[in-house]
């Protein structure tokens, strides 16, 4: 039986306004009150910056030879392509990994060197460098052992490879310890002596970077290269949902653009394939995020990463073809796999009575380990808690998780106050995994409830939504959805702007062919009529009836259905009007 718990009351928090910023950037820039209201918000307070913001260009690209270790990195790479070696490239498991080694190894080819790439099996290998991959590349004869995407942490593993014989240049973007690696090269923008401009790049990002410098070395055309590797670059920064600001925003700018484009056969067969025979006219960050994201993971969760690695280094667009609805079949065993996971997760944390601990741990047998972090998000989303979601190895008698949080607990530092109590650990802020022995769960579990009781009150549990602004139905319109289009692409540090409007009176409520999404009619205190589209709201909009005033917040788009532009509104919550 299907469990449900009552969705939790949400605060709406008004973002404050900066109106002396907001005033400098309408008359430096010309820019209309609600661009520059977001402008503002976002945190510019330079109009040349925000000038730059909104037309990002390919010349705002950082120079290359900044990375840390560049030189080092540069003179390994084309000593290996002079001196006819073999390079292994090594890495990792999820899309930036995969993209990060398709990038590297379609460069360096087409500079002429020996490349063989890997990426890791989750289930065998595990994350990172496994001992089995220096063993492969030594067995292959490889010179130069290269990673990406992985690395930073990798000290054994690297002096193993050292003491094979092997160089090492290792390129990545997680933390690094106080030691750095013993390798030729760590060309690692979070290194403590970084002189690098921007430290959010991706490992995709990082690739796409050194390859770039590596390029201007050669002489070779920069533009050109831009355009046969900013598709790979974009879908890894969107999909390690890196910051879309600074560099990144120009990656993602410019290679959503060149991703629709692009001349990849496995691209292209996995794009025929998301817009399920329609031309896709435009493509923004939320397709990666949702469509193509998770299909070039799925393999990865449930399978082996090397089918994605393949798709993106396929030639043949038959084979292609086949290949990409491989990965859509396996992404939908994990959407199947994932659901089953999460209703017997939603049905252990109510029965424990977890739904009001403050920290949820979950576990079973059955759960496939590369699902559990997409798990844990959704028990957040559905409890507001921290959660813990585990799958039990019997045979081994160890529980390997992951865990994803709210704002107000820090899973890092959760991770590092229970060292003792754990065989291995780590992650972000907002993201970790963890492995304990399973008599070790339950004790896990009660001290992550205490250490949580010690710092969280019970605000932390309620839900927050950000409005950027408070609207009228009548500034809501085409004009402003068409504004609004400069600050795309919208993703994390840069959000689709939401604003509120108030007492809005409810005229129609119509059924769409999905009964999860309805399409409301609304009318304006001031006689506007605007529709707005409310998706996975059922409870909410099943509660309303004709003549009910509510506010509402809102996201405001351009609509172009039939040829026929208009504007559409995305409803995002709806509570009874105040006053
Ligand atoms: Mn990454």
């Amino acid at each position: 039986m299907a469990v449900t718990a009552a969705p939790p009351a949400v605060r709406w928090i008004t973002k404050p306004r900066n109106l002396e910023q907001e005033a400098i950037f309408r008359r430096e820039l010309g820019l209309s009150p609600l661009v520059a209201i977001l402008l503002a918000q976002r945190g510019f307070t330079d109009s040349a910056e925000a000038a730059r913001f909104l037309n990002p260009s390919l010349d705002d690209l950082h120079d290359p030879r900044l990375l840390p270790d560049y030189e080092a990195a540069k003179d390994a790479l084309l000593g290996a392509r002079e001196r006819k070696e073999k390079i292994y490239v090594h890495g990792d498991y999820d899309v930036d990994g995969v993209t990060s080694a398709a990038i590297f190894t379609r460069f360096l080819r087409r500079l002429g060197c020996d490349v063989t790439v890997h990426v890791p099996h989750r289930m065998k290998e595990g994350y990172g460098i496994h001992e089995s991959a220096i063993l492969a590349a030594k067995e292959e004869g490889a010179s130069l052992f290269l990673t990406c995407d992985c690395g930073a942490s990798a000290h054994d593993q690297i002096a193993m490879a050292n003491e094979l014989g092997m160089r090492v240049v290792v390129t990545d973007h997680h933390e690094v310890g106080a030691n750095l690696p013993n390798a030729l090269a760590v060309v690692n923008p979070h290194r403590h002596d970084s002189q690098y401009p921007f430290a959010e790049l991706c490992g995709a990002g990082v690739v796409f970077k050194l390859c770039q410098g590596l390029c201007q070395e050669l002489e070779l055309n920069v533009a050109h290269f831009h355009r046969a590797f900013l598709d790979l670059a974009v879908l890894g920064t969107v999909a390690d949902v890196m910051p879309l600001t600074g560099e990144n925003r120009i990656i993602t700018a410019f290679g959503l653009q060149h991703l629709r484009d692009t001349k990849k056969p496995g691209l292209r067969a996995l794009l025929k394939l998301i817009a399920e025979g329609k031309p896709l006219e435009r493509l923004n960050a939320s397709h990666i995020g949702f469509q193509l994201g998770p299909r070039l993971n799925a393999a990865g969760r449930i399978d082996d990463a090397a089918r994605s690695l393949t798709l993106l280094m396929e030639e043949d667009p038959k084979g292609a073809e086949a290949m990409a609805q491989e990965l859509d079949r396996i992404n939908k065993e994990r959407r199947q796999e994932q659901e089953v996971m999460l209703q017997e997760a939603i049905e252990q944390t109510m029965a424990s009575g977890q739904d009001t601990r403050n920290v949820i741990v979950v576990s079973s047998e059955n759960w496939h380990p590369g699902i559990n972090g997409i798990v844990a998000g959704k028990l957040v989303e559905k409890f507001h808690r921290p959660a813990f979601v585990a799958s039990i190895n019997v045979e081994t008698g160890e529980v390997k998780g992951s865990a994803r949080t709210i704002p107000g607990f820090n899973l890092a530092n959760a991770i590092e106050q229970h060292r003792t109590l754990l065989l291995s650990g780590g992650g972000h802020a907002a993201a970790a995994g963890f492995a304990v022995k399973h008599e070790h769960l339950e004790g896990f579990a009660g001290s992550l409830h205490d250490y949580a009781g010690t710092f969280l009150t019970p605000d932390d549990f309620v839900p927050t939504l950000t409005i950027d602004a408070e609207v009228t139905a009548g500034d809501a319109d085409l004009r402003t959805a068409k504004e609004l289009v400069k600050l795309e692409p919208f993703g994390v540090a840069n959000c689709t702007p939401r604003f509120m409007v108030r007492c809005l009176e409810v005229q129609r409520i119509q059924a769409t062919r999905n009964p999860e999404h309805f399409r409301l009619v609304l009318g304006s205190p001031q006689g506007e009529v605007r529709s707005a589209m409310a998706f996975f709201m059922q409870e909410a909009i099943e509660a309303l009836s004709p003549g009910d005033r509510v506010d509402m917040i809102i996201e405001i788009n351009v609509d172009d259905y039939n040829g026929l532009e208009g504007v559409k509104w995305i409803a995002r919550h709806v509570r009874p009007a105040e006053a």
